[in-house]
Formats: C-alpha cells, structure tokens, sequence
C-alpha cells in the first residue's frame, strides 16, 4: 500500500453534525443502526465516502429512501453513496461479531463468553469497524448513543456523553441513552457493556459542576479501584489550579479491562483501562505500579483538554496531544512525588527506549512525514520526545508564559482539531515570541549531539565553553538542520561551589545558574570573572533531548556527583562516569573513571545524608541498553558481562558489611504503606539486596528468601523474587512455585511471574521462556501476557534474546506470525525488539537477518507488521 503523507493533507469534503447510534449488543453479533447528518458543499464536494471495515451491510437509505445496488459501493474500506447532499441524513444497519474480534479494535469481548463483557476502542481507526463514518481526526460530531440489550446478561450499559434515560422494552431487554453535548472526532467514542460493579464519588469542579466520578470493573476485583478514584480527583484538582481547566460533563466513567492493546485510552467521558494501570493494592502491586497507575489515570483525564476538547487535524499531529499530555503528565506526577526522581525516571525511559528508535531504521520525526499504519506510530518517538519538545519551549517561556500560552491555545482551538504550528502560534502569541524555530524538532528525526569543551584563560579569567551540534542522518533524512538547544548550566568550582555567572554580552551577573541557547552548528560563549578552571554542570534537569559529549575528567564528574544540588544533574554525572569507567576498565583493570565512580558512591553511601530513593538510582548504572546505543559492534553478552563487573566493583568498595548494615537498617521499616520515606527504602533496600548478591550469593540468597517469605508488600516480595530467580538461587524454585499459587487468580501479578523469569540473564532464559510458553495459564490472545513473556524477554532482555544461535530470533519470529493472525497491532510492536539488529556483532547480525528475512516472507502478515519487518530489515 502507498504511503499516507502530511503533505497530501486535504480538508474533509463531508462533514458530519450529528450521529445517532443504536446498538443492538450481543456477544457474536450485534447490530448497529446509524443516522449521520451530513455536511457537505454538493458543488464542489466529492461523492460521499465513508470508512467501513469488515462490517456486513444489512440495510441502507438516504433521506427515508431504501438505497438499491446501484446508488452505493462498498468494497475496499469504503463506502461510496451518489446523490448525497448537504443536509442528507444517511441511515445504515451493519452486523458485527465482537466475539470473534481477536484483533482488540473496533467492538470486542473482554473475558469469558458466559462472564466477560463488551466494549471498544476506535483510536486510531477503531470507529470503522463499527460502523461506516468519516474516521478521521478532524471529523467532529455530536454523538447520541442508544445501547439495548438482555438485561440478564448485560445489567450495566456505558457510553460517552451524559446520561439521558433508560428503561424496559416490550421485548424484556432493556435501554440507555447517552448524549455528548462535546462535537468530538469518532476516535473518542466508546461504549461498554456487561456485569460490572462500581465505586463512585462526588466531585465538584472549581467552576461549580456538579460530577459523579465512577470507577467500574469486575467484581472480583472492584476493591482495587480505590487508589485510582484518589488518583483521579487529585489530577482534577491539579488540571483545575494549574491549567485552570474544569471538567466538562456529569459523569466521568473509567472502566478497567484485562484485554487492552495500549496503557489506557481516553474516550470522551468514558475512559478505558488496561488494568494493570488502574487496579492497585499493596499486596499484588509494586510501588513503581502504583505510580504508574496515578500517572496513567492523570495522562487520560489530562486527555480531556489536550486531545478531547482540542484534537488533532490529523494523525501526524499525534504528538500535539500525546506529547503535550505526557508532559502534563510529567509535571503532575513530579508535584505529586519529587521532581528529581521523576525526571531521572522519565529520562531513563527515553534513552531505554526512544534513544535506541531514534538511532536505527524505525527513526522518525516527532511529526511523522508518512505513515502506512497509523498504529505503528503510537511511539517512544511521539510520546516522549514530543513530551520533551514541550518541556524545552514551556523552560523558554517560563512558568507564568507558557500557563498564559496553553490559555490563549484553549481559547483560540476548544472545539477544533488543530495542528503543532497552532499550538506553537498560540505559545508564542501569547508571549511575544517567535516560537517557529522549534518547528524544526518536530520535522527532524535523530537525537542531535550536543558537544561542549571548555577554556579556561587564566590571564584574563575568563571560561569560553564552545557548544557545538550534530545530528547523523536517518532514514529519508540524510542531512540536518541546527535546532535551538536550551543548555541550562551552572559553573561549580573545584570545591563543589557554584560560581556567580556573567555572560560576556550581558550587563552584570545572573545568578548561578541561567539557559543558553545554542541554535547555530557552533557557539562560544564565554564567562568573564572566573577566578579558577571551573566545572561546568551542563544540561541541568535535562533541558534539551540530546546526547551530551563534554570531555570531563572522571574527577570532574565525581565533583559533580558529590555536589551538585541538581538532583538529576548529580544522577546524570553519576551515569557519566559510569559510562567512562564502562569504557576504560578491561579484564579486572580498574581505570581511574571505576575507582572515581566507586570511590564517590561508597563516601555518599557512607554519608547517609541523601535521600534513599536517589542514592539507589545513583547505585544503578546505565542500563545494558544504554550501553549497546554507543557502541558500533554489540556483542549483548560481553555488555552484560562489563556491566555486572562494573557493579562488582562498586559492592567491593562499598564491602559486604556496610551492604549489610545498611540492609538491615532498611529492613526494619517492613510495612507496605505509600508514603515517600517507605517507598524509598523499598528502593534502596533492593539496590542494596543486589549489590550484595555480587559479593555473598549465599548469604544474599538468605536475606532474599527471607525477605520474599515476610514481605507485607508486593515491591518487597517482588524484588526477593527477582534477586533470587537472577541469581540462580537454590531457594527461587521454591519461591516461584509459591508464587505461582497464590497468585493463580490475580492475572497482573502473574504477568511479573512470567517477567521476572523471561529476564534471567544469559542463554538459559531462551529454555525458560520455552518452557513458560507452555504453561498452562500463557495464552497469546491477551497482550498483558503475551507481553510479559515475550515482550520482556525480546525487548529487555538483551543478553537473553540476542543468541549466538540465533534460538532467540527464531522463537520470535515464529510467535509473530502467530500473534499477527490474532493481533496485529501487538505484533507489531513486540516487532520492534528487533531495532538495532544491524549494530550486531556480525555472527548474531546474520541470525538476526535470516529471522526477519524468514518473517518478511511469510503470507498474509498484517500491514502493522509488515511496516515493522520492512522497516526494520531495510
Ligand atoms: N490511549 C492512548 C494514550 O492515552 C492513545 N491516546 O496515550
Ligand atoms: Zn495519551
């Protein structure tokens, strides 16, 4: 199929004002009757073409008039309609089989025939399999939503909108009528409807609404919802004061499911999760989950401005609302917890994985230029870059400027479907500033590196830092562009001081620390009244997303990861250095970068005056990933290998008996309660637990089938589990058989029953995933599960996956195939574990091709992976 472009962008020639659905449900066919009133300029406008996929046309008519064969085509997605004219109502019947819909798009079971319940999800193109409509973006609509079906067996009916009546039919089934008085794109209906139970609160808006907030999911599992209500009426509260942005309707619903492609989605009114983003509790649910599930509930509400009341034009927009949203995200989940903390969690996301897609064959602008299929697009890439494309412009305009920007954006859009450069225009309008320069981010793909190297002239004190830009050419993109990086800075002396900063150029000091903008190849910038060489802490909170090359000396970066008060900054220079000393130590011998390393975490660990969840990041070093993005030849293996020296290395200065000591101090505090001091020692006591390991297995083993046994929490009882099944302790059978048991019900926590043991490192994991495909309770058919086994293994599990043999490879490609013929949209993510395949060393280089070669050639494979395969392989 030909490419869709951004540059063929045309304006719908139909509009639709209104649609009223009603649907007949059941579980292997369920009818949907729709009337769209039709806009259209009959003098200009192409003949009327609506989207349908796979639907089974029962009757249809224009105007109150039955359609004959020859007034209509349907083949090909499409529905074509002569004779339709501005004003037209157009009124069709289609069937569905949600039962037999494996794929999780468009109208679909959830669980059991007898138990499960039906439900949607259209973004990106979901609508058409439901019904024929204009599915795209910029198609707004008013939505009426009548559902009728068996009372017995589907007691609660859902769908976005207010309530506007229900009630008995003479047939015994019964009725639910909602209106959503928001025109919205197709792509936010939803409907749901089965045996389900509820929590629901009442919530008022800033603005006097009057909301009922309902939580709905299983029964069984309905006492999970509880952390998630809280979450959603703190990120109400937080949009309303920081946004000034109020809820909308009179019902917010959020419904959890078991079988969901994505995180969560956030249909107008009646959001739709994934569980394991919205159930939590202490005794199936990590800390990290239950941050997660906070994030995720504030992403989705967040979602009802940037993206629901504001939408996209148009799919290669994608980024205006998801990465906006990520961003609001971000900066919720920051005030909620710690600033710091978060932002070396979210960076660390993005070099796991938005670094590596920006790097290989899947690279791609933060505003694609085209797409085949649309759901591939749902990336690292538009999420999280986009995220920090907006943190860099709202850091430009300032706190107070970009809160005045996203008002004028509400003001100027609340009702349309808008573009990046409306969004940036709005910005800058605000502000008086011309934001255009940024549009460049957006267009070009790859992460610029940013160089920086410092002079230090003595005789006039003064420190020129020259910065210069980079970016290597990806694929369709062979040359670059400069793009404006903000490079905020400080300049510390060599006792760990910040010194006052005066920017030739400017009037007097500012402060000690300020943004320099780099927007050309090259700059210098100098500093006058330096008294010493000074060392410079660059790109403070991460001020721009790229790959920093500053030649500091391991000295230096010790400086820094002792003294700088910017949290992530200290992090970062702790990851600088562990990357130097990754680089410089071979065959036991320690460079100067490992003891510098070394050295500064051991005195930190000693000083116990930091916090306890950042002393455990900065105990971590850059993860295997990390570690193979730098590299022009990977070889998985001996990266793994490096990296637990590495880590060897820093137990052994640290000693066993300070390791120790301090997990036993840390063990004290055994309750599995939320607040921050407890999750943080959790953290730390973990790091803790498996720097131990590398030292004493045994007496690690020990405290971990100890801890395992009396955790009162899932983070503690988890990462006992992990310690021991990693490590190949003689105790993991036992706690893995014992986990297995009592989880059998609880499919979440089961999932990190698969993880954890698809994540052992080395060749023995391929004959351990074998085995747990085997398992009784694996099943393709849900992507939560699918994921945890295979995802974990192809995707974080290098030294696991990336096989001399090519065993891993092989495996695969072969459960590809097979997930393609039921979900195409998973296979085709799990797809992407193969990204970087060229960078191999060249005996795992030629299994990986030979693997992808075999999976491109297979018949029938969907176009969502297809895209993937050819992309990947090319
Ligand atoms: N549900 C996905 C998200 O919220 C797509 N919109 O990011
Ligand atoms: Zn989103």
């Amino acid at each position: 199929t030909a490419p869709i472009r951004l540059r063929d962008y045309r304006r719908p020639d139909w509009s639709v004002e209104a649609i009223e659905l009603e649907i007949d449900l059941g579980i292997d066919s369920t009818e949907v009757t729709s009337r769209i009133t039709l806009h259209g300029d009959p003098a200009k406008a192409e003949p009327l073409r609506l989207d349908g996929e796979e639907l089974e046309l029962l009757t249809i008519s224009l105007d109150g008039r039955a359609l004959n064969a020859e007034d209509y085509r349907y083949e090909k997605g499409v529905l074509e309609v002569s004779d339709a004219h501005g004003g037209s109502v157009l009124e069709t019947r289609v069937r569905v089989q949600p039962a037999a819909n494996t794929t999780l798009e468009g109208l679909y079971l959830s669980g059991s025939r007898e138990h499960g319940f039906l439900l949607t999800q259209c973004e990106a193109e979901g609508f058409r399999h439901i019904t024929f409509f204009p599915d795209r973006p910029d198609v707004l609509a008013r939505f009426t939503v009548t559902l009728r079906a068996d009372r017995e067996r589907f007691p609660v009916l859902l769908a976005g909108g207010n309530p506007a009546g229900s009630g008995t039919l003479a047939d015994g089934r019964h009725w639910a009528k909602f209106v959503d008085p928001h025109p919205k794109p197709c792509y936010l209906f939803a409907l749901v409807a089965g045996r389900l139970e509820n929590i629901q609160r009442d919530y008022l808006t800033a603005d006097g609404r009057e909301v009922k907030l309902v939580i709905w999911s299983e029964a069984n599992v309905i006492d999970r919802c509880h952390y998630a209500l809280d979450a959603l009426e703190r990120c109400m509260r937080w949009d309303e004061h920081k946004y000034g942005r109020n809820y909308d309707l009179d019902v917010f619903h959020v419904v959890a499911t078991h079988d969901f492609n994505m995180g969560a989605m956030e249909n107008k009114g009646l959001n739709i999760f994934n569980a394991k983003y919205l159930l939590a509790d202490p005794d199936s649910s990590t800390d990290e989950e239950y941050r997660a599930v906070e994030a995720v509930v504030a992403h989705e509400y967040f979602h009802n401005w940037t993206g629901n009341r504001v939408t996209c034009r148009d799919w290669f927009q994608l980024s205006l609302k998801e990465g906006l949203t990520v961003f609001r995200e971000q900066q919720f989940s920051a005030d909620m917890n710690s600033l710091p903390l978060k932002r070396i969690e979210d960076v660390a996301l993005l070099r796991r994985t938005q670094f590596p897609e920006d790097a290989g064959p899947l690279a791609h602008p933060v505003r694609p230029a085209e797409y085949r299929e649309i759901n591939n697009f749902y990336t690292a890439t538009v999420y999280e870059k986009g995220s920090e494309l907006v943190r860099m412009i709202a850091g430009r305009l300032g706190q107070e400027g970009f809160r005045r920007g996203m008002d004028l954006y509400f003001e100027r859009h609340d009702g349309q479907a808008a573009t990046i450069e409306h969004f940036l225009s709005a910005l800058g309008d605000a502000n008086r500033i011309d934001l255009t320069p940024y549009l460049a981010w957006y267009a070009q793909a790859g992460t610029p590196r940013l160089h920086a190297k410092g002079e230090y002239d003595s005789a006039r004190r003064e420190y020129t830092l020259t910065l210069s830009q980079q970016t290597r050419p990806t694929p369709g993109q062979p040359e670059k562009t400069p793009l404006p990086i903000p490079v905020k800075l400080s300049l510390f002396d060599r006792s760990g001081t910040m010194l006052p900063l005066h920017l030739q150029g400017d009037a007097q000091v500012d402060g000690t620390e300020r943004v320099i903008v780099l927007d050309k190849p090259s700059q210098r910038f100098v500093f006058k009244h330096v008294s010493a060489p000074p060392v410079p802490s660059l790109l403070r909170g991460f001020s721009a997303p790229v790959v920093l090359e500053c030649d500091y000396s391991p000295e230096e970066l010790a400086l820094l990861l002792t003294h700088d008060a910017d949290g992530f900054n200290r992090w970062e220079a702790g990851q600088q250095l562990a990357m130097l000393a990754f680089d410089t130590s071979h065959d036991g011998n320690d460079s100067a970068a490992c003891k510098a390393w070394c050295d500064a975490l051991a005195a930190l660990f000693t000083l116990q005056t930091i916090d306890d969840a950042l002393l455990a990041d900065l105990l971590t070093p850059p993860g295997e990933i990390e570690f193979a993005d730098r590299q022009s030849e990977v070889d998985p293996a001996k990266i793994h290998a490096q990296r637990q020296s590495l880590q060897h290395r820093l137990a052994e200065r640290i000693g066993v008996s300070d390791l120790l000591a301090r997990y036993r101090l840390l063990s004290t505090d055994s309750h599995a309660q939320l607040e921050a001091a407890s999750q943080a020692k959790r953290r730390l006591k973990r790091r803790v637990l498996e720097l131990l390991v590398l030292l004493d297995a045994d007496q690690a083993h020990e405290l971990a089938a100890k801890q395992y046994d009396s955790a009162s929490g899932m983070t503690d009882r988890l990462a006992a589990l992990s310690v021991l099944v990693r490590t190949n302790a003689t105790q993991a059978s036992a706690a893995l058989a014992h986990f297995r048991e009592r989880y059998a019900d609880n499919p979440l926590a089961l999932d990190k029953w698969f993880t954890v043991q698809a994540q052992v490192p080395g060749d023995a994991a391929l004959a351990i995933v074998q085995r747990l495909e085997n398992d009784p309770a694996f099943t393709l058919k849900n992507p939560n599960r699918a994921r945890s086994l295979f995802g974990a293994f192809a995707s974080t599990n290098p030294s696991g996956f990336h096989r001399t043999d090519g065993a891993g490879y092989a495996l695969i490609a072969e459960r590809l195939a097979q997930l393609d013929a039921l979900n195409p949209q998973i296979a085709a993510r799990l797809a992407t574990a193969f990204n970087g395949w060229q960078r191999l060393e060249p005996v795992r280089r030629s299994a990986a091709r030979l693997a992808l070669e075999g999976l491109a050639q297979r018949e029938g494979l969907s176009p969502n992976l297809s895209e993937i395969v050819s992309n990947v392989l090319q």
